[in-house]
């Protein structure tokens, strides 16, 4: 275990900063071997603050030392390797320092790194105090003024926030940029770059006449892969002139695409740096997921410049103030792109499995959490999905058009502020007119609602009445919890068909706000099936006990998409928990599932329909009641998987034929169609026939990599082991150049659904193409392991966790972030019978007690291991 206990930081706690810092002039100049950076800062004593000034910085080299030009003697000032206190300095002044840091070693990937030939930044959240000393903490803004010199033949390029001032050289072959940002910013959005990188641009016209430059830089190896992100990022900037009446700030907007990233993207201002997995796309190297995935990363960094840069957190408890209203706003965008339905769906289905568990496991924590020891640990689906689901609340409680007044007055009012949760829920008051004091508990309170609605109707006076009850379950730390207000969206059907309301409507929204409450509906003239929670009006788990043909009516006719996708899934779910499958299906879920297969709603929510719950959710949902059983999860939904394949074998042939599509185009009338066509294909590969013939000609005639995959993990699943080895080898061998690819290809081997998989995977870490500190390689083959694969994760001999173990050993000093997100499939040790619950308790025992625990994998850990 590590020395001493790491400290707890309490949102209570919370105290404004003693120093204001005006401005920052940094020259940071770039070596090979380290770098010496050069700090001036412009500091002013806030009323009623000490004598002391204490700044933030890690693992610096301290050089120099000076206020306002006089050297600090040697007890001036002291430096632990952490914080750098300086007892009295006077109300106003410049703090010069210099320090020495060595970009080369930072195998973190946090603060100033090199990766591959570039060096980049990481500030989020407490990154810039790797770089120079500084109050690290996202209420103080300074105005950034950023000199970058390094060699001119190694590192053309140079970056940094705003606008370029100038450029010149230097001796001995060096040059230098000077970046002027107006806009006052805190640290963690600062960003540098510097590499030899091809650059690829456009422009934008803004609403109000303004040419903006628009770059991407990248490798010259994938500067022909800019286009879609290019055009996604154009129309992220007109959505948000016209959705939300904002405009971009600066005349440049700098994107940098960099291989070795421990996330997605980072939003740092006019500067976002991308994964490459994140921004570059063609139809060889990218998926059609992946092209939307692009699309809607790209919307999501290039809106946090209002939500999140312009107005910022007051301190990281607040953190789903920027991160849940941005994925809001992402999705809004997704729908407003592509299929809205789909995208709802999506979102749903992904919340559900991951988040619905997070919420259940050790970690859960309310979306504003209340304390934390590491604050890398809290970027979780709690904060992002959850918290986009509050935001998507607020949306339905006040309709669309309060909602974006209400975030026009949230801009207008703390522009250039850092605030809090409240601070937005505010907003949406003041120009509502709502009191939202209890709904602001959805911030307060962790876990997931359970909804019960019980039907009653009374045919004499066509009234329904629904009578709902509301369970919020405890979680660590929180007990007795008391109702949230939601807003509960209902539908009916009569006779199968949509009927409104008395009011004309077909859709009511219910605010729920007591535990127990009854709704009336009037003017209900025969029995409905009732359909509930309409677009999935609010994140909870409803609790309903529908019949066979309240599920059956739900699918063939209800307007709403999640709620006939809900309806499948659980109908789907009984069946395969049922253990109905050894005695063939019942007519009456063949028949459902073939009114689904006949329905008509577009190829990409027919896809989605007709695909079985995962075996994740199926998890989830049996954890409610009872130990999950991963092996008896699978082996019946592969049951009930053969059965569909062949009673439904012609259907899926005609599909898979219609389905074809012509030269490679990424837009949603071919994404579609290509999901529906390779689902028709998998439940093929179950009824027998040739489809291992079809798969081999579809690998051998794809024009693009998500027919290409479809094919491989077909063969992989389901071929010989010679067969299997031939066709991955061959893959290798065509796209070993492509690095994006060639993780798709080892998360196709590390999700076999095989129990030797774990020993491929323990091959596969020794292959030339794997990087232990290449974060993407990581989550393709080791995440996806772990996450993914559960038939050979949860062997019963415990190779799979110990698998995960070992490889969360060897990283957890060197990446502390990406270990402790890999320790996320141990946490959940407690909804597994006692021997694998036993087995993977032992690894988190053993990770905790390793030498030198990095801070973020001692709290996921510890906490896991407290649950006992
Ligand atoms: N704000 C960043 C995430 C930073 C994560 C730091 N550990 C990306 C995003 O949410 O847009
Ligand atoms: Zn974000």
């Amino acid at each position: 275990m590590r020395e001493g206990s790491p400290k707890t930081i309490y949102r209570k706690e919370y105290a404004e900063p003693e120093f204001a810092i005006s401005r920052v002039d940094l020259v940071v100049s770039i070596f090979d071997g380290y770098t010496l950076v050069s700090s001036t800062l412009h500091l002013n004593r806030r009323s009623g603050a000490g004598t002391s000034l204490v700044l933030d910085g890690e693992g610096l080299e301290l050089e120099a030392i000076d206020i306002d030009g006089e050297s600090l003697a040697a007890d001036g000032f002291h430096y632990d390797g952490r914080q750098l206190t300086i007892p009295a300095v006077p109300d106003d002044f410049h703090l010069h320092t210099r320090v020495k840091i060595c970009p080369e070693s930072n195998s973190s990937l946090e603060g100033l790194y090199r990766s591959r030939t570039m060096y980049c930044t990481q500030c989020e959240a407490e990154g810039f105090r790797k770089i120079t000393f500084f109050l690290d903490r996202p209420d103080v803004l300074a105005e950034f003024q950023v000199t970058v010199e390094a060699d001119k033949a190694v590192c053309p390029v140079l970056l940094s926030n705003g606008n370029l001032q100038s450029t010149r050289d230097l001796e001995d072959g060096r040059h230098q940029s000077v970046w002027h940002d107006p806009w006052p910013k805190p640290c963690y959005l600062f960003a540098l770059v510097a590499g030899d990188l091809e650059c690829v641009s456009d422009s934008f016209v803004t609403a109000s006449g303004r040419t903006v430059a628009l770059h991407i830089y990248v490798e010259a190896k994938d500067q022909n892969y800019c286009g879609h992100a290019m055009d996604s990022l154009k129309r992220s900037m007109r959505w948000d002139e016209q959705v939300y009446g904002l405009e971009y700030d600066l005349d440049l907007f700098n994107i940098v695409a960099v291989d070795d990233f421990n996330m997605g993207a980072m939003e740092n201002k006019s500067l976002n740096i991308f994964n490459t997995s994140c921004v570059l796309a063609s139809p060889d190297i990218t998926t059609d997921a992946g092209y939307l995935r692009i699309e809607s990363i790209v919307a999501h960094e290039y809106f946090h410049n209002y939500s999140g840069n312009r107005v910022t957190c007051r301190d990281w408890f607040q953190l789903s103030l920027k991160e849940g209203f941005t994925v809001f706003r992402d999705a809004q965008f997704s729908a407003d792109m592509n299929s809205a339905g789909v995208k709802r769906v999506e979102d749903v289905s992904f919340l559900r499995t991951h988040q619905f568990a997070e919420d259940a496991g050790p970690m859960a924590h309310p979306v504003r959490p209340d304390s934390f020891i590491e604050i890398s640990n809290f970027y979780t689906l709690t904060v992002y999905e959850k918290g986009s689901e509050v935001v998507r609340m607020l949306h339905s409680l006040l309709g669309h058009e309060a909602f974006i007044r209400g975030a026009q007055h949230y801009f207008r009012t703390f522009d250039g502020q850092a605030v809090t949760c409240d601070d937005f829920v505010a907003a949406m008051e003041q120009v509502s007119g709502r009191d939202l004091t209890q709904f602001r508990r959805w911030y307060e309170q962790a876990g997931t609602p359970e909804l019960a609605v019980e039907e009653q109707y009374d045919a004499q006076a066509q009234q329904l009445t629904l009578t709902v009850s509301q369970h919020n379950p405890d979680t660590p730390g929180q007990s007795d919890k008391p109702p949230l207000h939601l807003p509960l969206a209902v539908g009916m059907l009569i006779d199968g068909q949509p009927q409104a309301f008395d009011d004309g409507s077909m859709t009511r929204t219910l605010e729920v706000t007591e535990a127990r409450q009854s709704f009336q509906i009037d003017g209900v003239k025969s029995r409905p099936v009732v359909s509930l929670l309409r677009g999935f009006s609010a994140p909870v788990r409803l609790k309903s006990a529908e019949d066979d043909a309240t599920l059956e009516a739900l699918i063939s006719a209800d307007e709403d998409d999640f709620v006939r996708w809900d309806a499948m899934q659980r109908y789907a779910s009984r069946v395969i928990a049922s253990r109905q499958q050894d005695q063939g299906l019942s007519p009456s879920f063949l028949s459902a599932f073939g009114s689904a297969l006949d329905s008509d709603v577009d190829p990409a929510m027919k896809a989605l329909l007709l695909t079985l719950p995962s075996e994740e959710s199926l998890a989830d949902l049996r954890a409610q009641t009872d130990k999950v059983d991963v092996h008896e999860i699978r082996a019946a939904r592969e049951r009930v998987k053969a059965v569909l394949g062949n009673h439904f074998e012609d259907r899926w042939r005609d599909i898979f034929d219609s389905c074809a599509t012509g030269p490679y185009q990424p837009d949603g009338s071919q994404i579609g169609k290509r999901a529906l066509g390779h689902l028709a294909f998998h439940y093929l590969c179950y009824a027998g026939g040739d489809a291992l013939g079809t798969a081999q000609q579809m690998l051998a005639k794809a024009d693009n990599l998500t027919d290409r995959l479809a094919a491989l993990r077909a063969i992989v699943c389901f071929a010989s082991a010679s067969d299997r080895r031939v066709a991955l080898e061959s893959f290798y061998q065509r796209w070993q150049d492509e690095a994006l690819v060639v993780n798709q290809w080892f998360t196709v081997q590390a999700t076999r659904p095989a129990a030797d998989a774990v020993e491929a995977v323990r091959a596969l870490q020794q292959h030339p193409a794997f990087d232990w500190r290449n974060p993407n390689k990581l989550r393709a083959l080791v995440g996806a392991f772990a996450s993914a694969n559960p038939v050979a994760f949860h062997r019963a001999d415990g190779a799979g966790y110990e698998l995960l173990g070992d490889a969360i050993e060897r990283l957890q000093s060197a990446n502390p972030q990406v270990a402790a997100r890999l320790c996320a499939p141990l946490t959940r040790h407690a909804r597994y019978a006692d021997g694998a619950a036993e087995a993977m308790r032992r690894q988190l025992q053993r990770i905790a007690g390793l030498e030198n625990l990095s801070r973020d994998v001692y709290e996921v850990v510890s906490r896991s291991l407290e649950q006992d």
